[in-house]
Formats: structure tokens, C-alpha cells, sequence
């Protein structure tokens, strides 16, 4: 075990420098096998990394309990070090290449010493896709190489298909655990070459590069180059009750609910309306024959945020994590199972908290870390998506971009065309979450939802974007969602999950050519008759009237808060975009 070595060179020779560099007891050859798996998951136990719970109750599934101070992504240490500033642009940290890798090689010298050195081959993407890629993580951590079998497809087919070409191109990763140290946590991407070093860190979205680091930022950047899109979207397949397929792709914040919506449960009112998820979380996307956009999953698994995940918000997560699950950060029961807050039933008498402390409902602490999280392969998923293996992807009717905003944004709207859809994404907004370090709850721009994983200018980005739409001669329909309104005091408008339905629905109807809508200085907004909300409880007609609202006082903020965020990327926000803000600005009357 551990010497299925590649064929390639090029591999060999760069791991036999990491392996100079960082001087590992042991060089560790994954190859993917169940064998290894269970060898692995046995290792971790023994060592103190995993916990293996109650398997009657939870079979295939482990506890990881992280260092607490290490539990979200760390956005002000992650770098873009692209030869100049310039391209890594406004939104991102950027460190000149030759001086990082410096001070990382320096901190990865001896840094394996008495550890065994995990070399992980990978393909994100359906291995027959033209947008496949291959990486190679190199690791020190066990719960990374566990965690990099459910979420990508790992192991000897990588190597085999990566072949011996001297100049086959793959993604090199690094990862070194260190000493857990806050003041040494480094994520790094040199997008030039296609590599990405991660220290100081054992958390998921920094550690596990093929996620954020390669599918989103080194991918974007690709992308960029060789005219497709990556981007943080979730793919869902609609299926109405006449049997005519839908699938729309949606970008949300982290912790907005995107695993949430690609496992949608229609209400009973939508009896024949299926939802099947293609991903959750990453979307690359190409221009097909026919001009329209084609989307594919690059993961092989889910990353969720396990609190509020329950039978009633989630069903189809909760049949998913019944089993073969790694959970990191929940709380451990007396009965060797796992708990969180927002779980059905009630919670127990008493339980390990997720630091390893005891903890009864009486104690004031969270018995499950807010960002806790499930790693699950996405096999799992009862509504897998029958097209999820397709190299070719699925065809994209409806873009969604959508945020976490307690006024101003209505439940729905659609965007007038390609480039004020891009304007619309471009300016979305949301209040902040605990899958990132730093105060919860204040709104931050966050265009396309990938304000953390841009891995270039954002302003080429956008012109990216922008130069797109017109490649596509059937392109999808742009829209904006709001799940998260409140009232006056505070509640929730609308109750969300299943019942996004209805939005969907009018979304899936807008993009067949039906489904009424009012105009408005913003977009088209449906009113209310224009939504299927039979059988909809909890919502009266005032509050489906303040759903929809577009209030002038709000929007004049909203306008000029989008001001104030283009104004902060200058000088590289296009043109067009300033154009859309202007015309935005006279249909408001400003
Ligand atoms: C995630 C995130 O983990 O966006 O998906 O933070
Ligand atoms: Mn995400």
C-alpha cells in the first residue's frame, strides 16, 4: 500500500522536490482503493485525527474535530501571486511570486519531518470532459487525503489519464499542516503556474485544493484565458409535470443556502415537479454548438454546513449524511452519533461540544461549530441528477445570482438582458456568514459570489462576463433572488426552502416564454398572481406585497452603494457596467 506511483516525470520529479524540501518520514501513494480507504480511516482513529461513530447508527461515517482556531476559510491570508498586482486587481491579497515562494519554501523546510507525506491524484470535472483537469495534492494530513476521496474523484484513474507526456499539464498542490499556527497560515496561488502552496491550516476550504483553490480561483483564471466560465454556482435540473427538463445555475455567498436549493423538496401543491442536483457548489461552464451555455460539476462530493441542515430544511442532505460521511465540527452524543443545533427532534441531555468539551442545553456555547460542515459523496444524494457524469454538461436556461439581504432585494426579479444581468451579478450583495473569519451579519459586495475566489482582476473578470454574452446565441435569462427579506421586526418574509419552488417555477416559465411579470426600474418583478402560491402558509397578502416591493428610499442606497463598491475597483470596472449603473440611476429617477 502507498506505492502507486505515476508513470509521469514531471510528477515524480516535483514531488521528489517537495519531498527534499519538507523531509517526510514517508512518501505515501494514494491510489483511491477501498483497501486504502479503510487503512486510512483506521490510521486516523488511531492517531486522534478522526473519531468513529456509532456504525449501526452511522455507517462509513467519522467525527474530525478541528483546532478552534481553524475552523472557516481565512480570506486576508489568501493570496493571488500573479507576477504583478495588477493581475491579481483590487479584490485580492497579492505577494510577488518569486519573494512567496520563498517564505513558503522556507516555512515547508523540514516541516514533514517524523510525518508521512500523502501524494493525492485527482480529476475534477467528468473524466471525459473537455474541461477536466488533473491535480496532484501533496499533504501531511489524513483528514485531507479522506476528505479529497469524497470530494473528487480520486486516485489511480487521475494518474492513468494524466499518461507519461513530459508536458501534460496538471495542477501541483502542496499542503502542509505546520503547526496549526494562526501567525503562519499562508493560501497561495500562482495561477501562472497552475500551482497552489496551503500552510498553517487544516480547514477544509483552505486545505482541500482541488475546491476553492483550484476549481474557483486557479480555474477562473484559466477560464479567463481560454474562454469559459468558472464560477462558485450550484446546478439544478427542474423537471415539470409535462416532463420537459430545466436546469438553471445559481450563485449564492457561502452559507446561503446553495446546497439547500440543489436538493429542493417541491410542496406538495407541485406534485410531478422534480428537482435532481448536478452540483452544490461549483459550476464550469463552455458555450456549446448550439450557443448555449453547458455547466458540469468539477466535485465529486459536498462540503455543506451542517447547522440547520434537518429532515424539514433538507431531507435529501440528511438521507445523504446517513452514511459514508466525514462531519467536521458537530457535537458527539453519549450514543456515538452527532448532533448540531437545528436538527429535528430535541437536543440530547448532554454531549461532547465540538471542541471536545461537555455540553448541555443549559450551556451557553454552541454545541456545533456554526461552520461546522459534512463531507459526502455526492453518490449519496438521492436526487442525483441522471447527467451528472455527462462530459458534455447540461444545457443552462436561467442564471441565478442571489444574497442574503434583509430588505431592499426582492424575492425575485429578472434582469433585462445579458449585460444587465452582468451588472446585477456584478453588484450583488450579502450579509456575512461564518464560512469565513471575521464579523457575521454585515452586508458585503460579493460579485457573483466570488468576491473570495476570483483568481484575477476582477474588473477583467467582468469583461469576461460582459464579451460572453454575445458568444452565446441562445444565452440563459438572468435573474436576481432574495430568500431572506425580513419585516419591520425583524422576521423572515418568506419561509424559503421547499416553497423556493414557486420562485423557480416563475423562473423556469420566464425562460419558456410565459409567466407574467410588472416592470420595474430595476427588472421585471412578477406580482403576486403572477406566482403558483396555492397552498403557501404563513404569508399574508401584505407580506407577498412586501416580498415583491422595490421601495425608492431603499433602492436610492442600494444605487448608491453600488456606486460606492465600483468606485473602489476603479480604474477597472468596464464601461458598460458604469453604463448600466447610469441608466439604473434615470430609471430610478436619480
Ligand atoms: C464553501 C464556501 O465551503 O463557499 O463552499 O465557503
Ligand atoms: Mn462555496
Amino acid at each position: 500500500m502507498g506505492e502507486n506511483k505515476p508513470a509521469n516525470k514531471a510528477v515524480l520529479d516535483w514531488v521528489h522536490e517537495v519531498e527534499l524540501l519538507t523531509q517526510p518520514e514517508n512518501v505515501f501513494w494514494c491510489d483511491g482503493s477501498e483497501a486504502e480507504n479503510d487503512y486510512l480511516l483506521g490510521e486516523g482513529c488511531r492517531q486522534g485525527v478522526l473519531l468513529k461513530l456509532n456504525q449501526e447508527k452511522k455507517p462509513g461515517c467519522y467525527l474530525h474535530r478541528s483546532n478552534p482556531n481553524d475552523v472557516a476559510r481565512v480570506e486576508q491570508f489568501t493570496l493571488i501571486c500573479a507576477p504583478t498586482k495588477e493581475e491579481a486587481g483590487p479584490t485580492n491579497n497579492w505577494a510577488e511570486p518569486a519573494t512567496m515562494y520563498g517564505k513558503l519554501h522556507g516555512m515547508l523546510k523540514g516541516a514533514m519531518r517524523g510525518r508521512t507525506m500523502y501524494v493525492v491524484p485527482y480529476i475534477m470535472g467528468p473524466p471525459e470532459s473537455p474541461l477536466a483537469k488533473i491535480g496532484f495534492e501533496i499533504t501531511d494530513s489524513i483528514y485531507v487525503v479522506l476528505s479529497m476521496r469524497i470530494m473528487t474523484r480520486m486516485g489511480a484513474q487521475a494518474s492513468a489519464r494524466l499518461g507519461e507526456k513530459p508536458d501534460a499539464e496538471f495542477n501541483r498542490g502542496v499542503h502542509s499542516l505546520l503547526d496549526i499556527n494562526p501567525e503562519r497560515r499562508f493560501i497561495c496561488h500562482f495561477p501562472q503556474d497552475n500551482t497552489i502552496i496551503s500552510v498553517g491550516s487544516g480547514y477544509g476550504g483552505n486545505v482541500l485544493l482541488s475546491k476553492k483553490c483550484l476549481a474557483l480561483r486557479i480555474a477562473s483564471y484559466l477560464a479567463k484565458k481560454q474562454g469559459w466560465l468558472a464560477e462558485h454556482m450550484l446546478i439544478l435540473g427542474v423537471e415539470s409535470p409535462d416532463g420537459k427538463k430545466h436546469y438553471v445555475a445559481a450563485a449564492f455567498p457561502s452559507a446561503c443556502g446553495k446546497t439547500n436549493f440543489a436538493m429542493l423538496i417541491p410542496p406538495p401543491h407541485f406534485a410531478g415537479w422534480k428537482i435532481t442536483t448536478v452540483g452544490d457548489d461549483i459550476a464550469w461552464m463552455q458555450i456549446g454548438r448550439d450557443g448555449r451555455l453547458y455547466a458540469v460539476n468539477p466535485e465529486n462530493g459536498y462540503f455543506g454546513v451542517v447547522p440547520g441542515t434537518s429532515y424539514k430544511s433538507n431531507a435529501n442532505a440528511m438521507r445523504s449524511i446517513e452514511r459514508d460521511t466525514l462531519f467536521t465540527n458537530v457535537a458527539l452524543t453519549s450514543d456515538g452519533d452527532v448532533w448540531w443545533e437545528g436538527k429535528d427532534g430535541d437536543p440530547p441531555a448532554a454531549a461532547i461540544d465540538w471542541r471536545g468539551r461537555p455540553w448541555t442545553p443549559a450551556s451557553k456555547e454552541k454545541a456545533a461549530h456554526p461552520n461546522s460542515r459534512f463531507a459526502v459523496p455526492m453518490r449519496n444524494n438521492p436526487v442525483l441528477d441522471p447527467e451528472v457524469d455527462d462530459p458534455a454538461g447540461v444545457p443552462i436556461s436561467a442564471l441565478i445570482f442571489g444574497g442574503r439581504r434583509s430588505n431592499t432585494m426582492p424575492l425575485v426579479f429578472q434582469a433585462a438582458d445579458w449585460n444587465h444581468g452582468v451588472y446585477v451579478g456584478a453588484t450583488m450583495a450579502s450579509e456575512t456568514t461564518a464560512a469565513a473569519t471575521g464579523a457575521v451579519g454585515q452586508v458585503r459586495r460579493d460579485p457573483m459570489a466570488m468576491l473570495p475566489f476570483c483568481g484575477y482582476n476582477i474588473g477583467d473578470y467582468f469583461r469576461h462576463w460582459l464579451k460572453t454574452g454575445p458568444r452565446l446565441t441562445n444565452p440563459p435569462l438572468i435573474f436576481h433572488v432574495n430568500w431572506f427579506r425580513k419585516d419591520a421586526a425583524g422576521k423572515f418574509l418568506w419561509p424559503g426552502f421547499g416553497d423556493n419552488m414557486r420562485v423557480l417555477q416563475w423562473i423556469i416559465d420566464r425562460c419558456a416564454g410565459r409567466g407574467g411579470a410588472g416592470e420595474s426600474p430595476i427588472g421585471s418583478v412578477p406580482r403576486p398572481e403572477d406566482l403558483d402560491l396555492a397552498g403557501l402558509e404563513g404569508v399574508s397578502p401584505e407580506m407577498m406585497r412586501a416580498l415583491l416591493a422595490v421601495n425608492p428610499d431603499e433602492w436610492a442606497r442600494e444605487l448608491a452603494g453600488q456606486g460606492i463598491f465600483f468606485e473602489s475597483l476603479q480604474p477597472y470596472v468596464p464601461e458598460e457596467l458604469l453604463d448600466e449603473h447610469r441608466e439604473l440611476a434615470g430609471r430610478l429617477g436619480r
